[in-house]
């Protein structure tokens, strides 16, 4: 961001700055927490405290903070600071996941270490967050890149290596040719590299692998017991783990050898008409040896990526084998073997049996290639047709011998009997998830601790050399992993026969960092990775926050490391966040010019017309809808900028002021004005108050009231910060601090200053989660000796405060509205009458005529029946 954006005058902040200097006060208030050191934690508390983990997803030191980190860490830190009001002991700790490709990037491109890159931006965004006042223990905080953190993970992955959780091997990997590094099948996208944007390649290459598949049926069970979680993250969760139940069913190839499919519909086995295979599938290997056709089909399956939406979308295309299978349940028949580029070779044993009267990829494909396309399930049991359209339906099976009759569950009950009968093939459950490939050929990152030896083969580096450190003196001037071609780094003598060998130069996965920092975080200064009573005093996590991208990568990984860890006995629980909170993104309004450039927020200005135009040359401007902040669209605000200009306390107030949290929220200057504005207004009020003596006579009605009001506010904003509900929790505020300045423009009356003072002090409190140092001022300013906020307790709704005193009770005459009257709940049916016919309307209405019938529902209606 240009730094207009900070020197624009806002009127606000000059003509309001008299009645609170946020800019005094702000600093002054996180200078006293730190100096109570309010928000510091023990590793293992001696205090009787319930605990509570608040955690955001940690930062990746990118350089600035962004308006979406303002958001996830003003959410986090509401909880944080409620839950502590309400008796908790809590942690709320701060990172940065500081390793990754960004800072390679830096290097190569502008010629800046990794180290002093991300040492830098960790400087500069941790002053921001400061800035912020989250009420975080910043002794806990590390970085993943200190070695103190990643020589730990060394020490993790050795164990985990012991314990049968990794492997190495070749593998088919995505590789990126831009990054020149190989990508997770997450990292992926539509076939290209989620970070380069290149279209991704196959290539076979040794790769070390956490066995996340081991644990598949768990973190699919498991995912029930997540009740504090998102729906929709659950949803996606099961759906990449993906538990298919099917057969896998053997068909012979005569005179070679039989090909294994598997299948998710063996009731349709009747309708097959084909069978195809992967290009990677060994029978695929073999044709291209001899048949220059069928390699170079291959050729071309293997460019259209590895990525399941790109073999969705792409054209279905195949290749005719010529070779041909016998059909386990229909002797003397046999079918045609196609290579097809839909199908994928790590899935189900790479191979299928194509059925397209029911499957509309088979259909497409056979429609084009003029494949028999033969229906075997009709919804009324009946012959049926196919179109274009395949049908998937529940239905009874139809020409298929010994499945004739049977529905679809039924059907595929007895095929699987039968192929286990006949010993071609059984019923199996299949899983989508596929282990995990860690391994990436970049220098950023924490050094897999192995040395490969000629005689010994794999050795795990002994912990008394760990950490492997990442050398410092690496050069960036070609393409490839820097630690290959240092001179002397990867030269070492093998642990156990002392000859020359080589170090593993490949880093982990940044996810692997992410696995394991919020265990960490409970013992950041522990001599082992981690410390076992302090992980068991704090996990899980009770509140996480952190955005929907990050719902099935980061999350699943954290999910199998943690019961990696639960296995190999360093931590005791299962899961690391019993809740979860996925938090909407900011977005804002964008600008184009008519040669469409993008133009920043801050050099546009919003003429009255409508219309609005570039400040720098006048040049008009398209204003498109809010979409995310970018910095592609350059519809970023910085927030450094905005705390500067209003305050942390309005940054933190009006992302969380507009939508529920969960939803986006659209920034834009004049909701922030209006935030900056209530700011100001609460502490007026404060200042009002402060200047009231209490005139010492017990409460009249006004200030019993304001009383009653401030009670109801206490109970909502409690209901509200319990839900997540923080939109509704400001809007309750808004309403207190309405009744405050209605009991102020009332004037004297008994008791009321005391009352409103009462009032202030509960905002104070009640307004801290969200406005932190608003809240100290005001309690300072009205409720002063009480010590800081951040160490009262939340304040308690008095039930007898909370009863309704009135109702309005709707009055008809002739079943048609003509009034209303207030009077406590559960007034008796002729005092009700009474008041009703007191009403003037109503009395005008009635007067001089008959009353033929009144009818009463208590609290609710009068209805007056009348004739002549
Ligand atoms: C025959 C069949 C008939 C199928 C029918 C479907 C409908 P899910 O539910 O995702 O597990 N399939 C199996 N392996 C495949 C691979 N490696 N690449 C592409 N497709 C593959 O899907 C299982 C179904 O996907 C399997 O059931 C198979 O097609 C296909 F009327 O077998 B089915
Ligand atoms: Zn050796």
């Amino acid at each position: 961001m240009p730094d207009t954006v900070a020197s624009e005058t806002p009127d606000i902040v000059a003509t309001d700055i008299g009645s609170y200097d946020f800019r005094a006060a702000e600093p002054r208030w996180q200078a006293a927490w730190a100096a109570e050191s309010c928000f510091r934690v023990e590793d293992v508390p001696s205090g009787e405290k319930p605990k509570y983990y608040v955690l955001e997803m940690f930062p990746y030191p990118s350089g600035k903070i962004h308006m979406g980190h303002v958001r996830n860490y003003a959410l986090g830190d509401v909880v944080a600071r409620y839950k502590r009001a309400r008796g908790f002991d809590v942690m709320h700790p701060m990172g940065w996941d500081a390793f990754g490709l960004p800072a390679e990037n830096a290097a190569r491109d502008r010629g800046i270490h990794p180290d002093v890159w991300t040492r830098a931006n960790i400087e500069t965004m941790r002053g921001e967050l400061q800035r912020m006042g989250l009420s975080i223990d910043w002794t806990r905080e590390f970085a993943t890149c200190d070695a103190a953190y990643y020589g730990h993970q060394q020490a993790l992955f050795l164990e985990l290596l012991a314990a049968g959780l990794v492997d190495r091997r070749r593998s088919f990997v995505n590789w990126d040719p831009v990054d020149g590094t190989v990508l997770a099948n997450e990292q992926v996208i539509d076939g290209k590299g989620w970070r380069s944007g290149a279209v991704v390649e196959k290539r076979e290459l040794a790769q070390w692998f956490f066995r996340i598949t081991q644990f598949a049926p768990e973190l699919l069970e498991a995912l029930d017991g997540l009740d504090r979680w998102p729906e929709r993250v659950r949803t996606m969760q099961a759906r990449w783990i993906g538990r298919s139940e099917g057969a896998r069913v053997r068909f012979e190839l005569p005179g070679r050898d039989r090909i294994e499919v598997f299948t998710t519909r063996p009731d349709t086995m009747f309708g097959m008409s084909f069978l195809a295979v992967a290009a990677d599938h060994p029978i695929s290997a073999a044709l291209a040896v001899c048949n220059p056709a069928a390699a170079a089909f291959i050729a071309e399956c293997r460019a259209l990526g590895t990525s399941e939406a790109a073999i969705e979308t792409a054209e279905k295309r195949g290749f005719d084998t010529g070779l041909r299978v016998e059909h386990p349940f229909m002797p003397g028949r046999t079918f045609p073997v196609w290579i097809a580029n839909f199908v994928l070779m790590d899935y189900g044993t790479g191979a299928i049996f194509g059925c397209p009267a029911h499957d509309q990829r088979d259909l497409d494909f056979a429609r084009k290639y003029g494949l028999d396309v033969e229906a075997v399930v009709a919804p009324d049991g009946d012959a049926m047709s196919i179109g274009d359209v395949a049908y998937t339906g529940p239905g009874r099976i139809i020409n298929s011998g010994f499945l004739d009759g049977l529905e679809v569950g039924p059907a595929k009950r007895a095929a699987i009997e039968r192929l286990e009968a006949d010993g071609t093939g059984e019923g199996v459950v299949n899983w989508r998830l596929r282990d995990w490939g860690i391994s990436r050929q970049r220098y950023w990152g924490a050094p897999i601790p192995i040395i490969h030896c000629e005689t010994c083969g794999v050795v795990p580096v002994p912990a008394a050399e760990l950490p492997v450190l990442l050398p410092l003196d690496v050069t960036f001037d070609r393409p490839g992993n820097p630690l290959d071609h240092h001179p002397t780094w990867k030269h070492v003598n093998c642990p156990r026969c002392g000859v020359a060998a080589l170090r593993e130069t490949d880093t982990m996965d940044t996810f692997v960092d992410s696995s394991w920092y919020f265990a960490r975080f409970c013992s950041p200064q522990a001599a082992a990775a981690l410390n076992r009573r302090a992980v068991d005093h704090w996990l899980p996590v009770d509140q996480y926050v952190g955005g929907i991208e990050h719902a099935i990568l980061h999350l699943l990984y954290a999910r199998f490391f943690t019961r990696a860890l639960q296995k190999a006995g360093e931590v005791g629980v299962a899961e690391p966040f019993a809740g979860l909170f996925t938090q909407g993104m900011v977005t804002h309004e964008t600008y184009r010019a008519a040669d469409g450039a993008w133009v920043y927020p801050s050099d546009v200005e919003m003429l009255s017309d409508g219309t609005a135009r570039r400040l720098s040359d006048g040049a008009a401007v398209t204003v498109g809808r809010g979409e995310k902040m970018s910095k592609s669209k350059l519809n970023t605000v910085d927030p450094g900028a905005i705390i500067e200009r209003y305050g942390a306390d309005t940054a933190r107030w009006f992302v969380l002021s507009d939508n529920p949290p969960d939803r986006d929220v659209e920034w834009t200057e004049s909701g922030v004005a209006g935030a900056s504005r209530f700011m100001q207004r609460v502490m007026r009020l404060a200042l009002a108050v402060s200047r009231e003596a209490d005139d010492g006579a017990a409460a009249g009605p006004a200030a019993v009231a304001l009383d009653r009001a401030t009670h109801r506010a206490i109970a909502a904003v409690t209901t509200a910060l319990e839900d997540f509900a923080i939109n509704v929790a400001i809007a309750k505020l808004y309403e207190l601090a309405g009744a405050l300045g209605e009991a102020e423009r009332a004037g004297p009356a008994p008791g009321l200053a005391a009352a409103r003072r009462r009032s202030m002090s509960i905002m104070a409190r009640l307004i801290a989660p969200m406005a932190p140092h608003l809240g100290e001022e005001v309690a300072a300013l009205v409720a002063p000796g009480a010590g800081l906020v951040a160490d009262q307790a939340w304040p308690e709704a008095d039930p007898a405060l909370l009863t309704v005193d009135t109702v309005t009770i709707a009055v008809q005459v002739g079943g048609k509205l003509r009034g209303t009257v207030a009077l406590p709940p559960g007034t008796g049916a002729d005092e009700a009458y009474a008041a009703a016919m007191a009403e003037p309307n109503v009395a005008r209405l009635i007067e001089g005529k008959r009353m033929v019938k009144r009818i009463y529902v208590p609290d609710r209606i009068i209805n007056f029946v009348v004739a002549g």
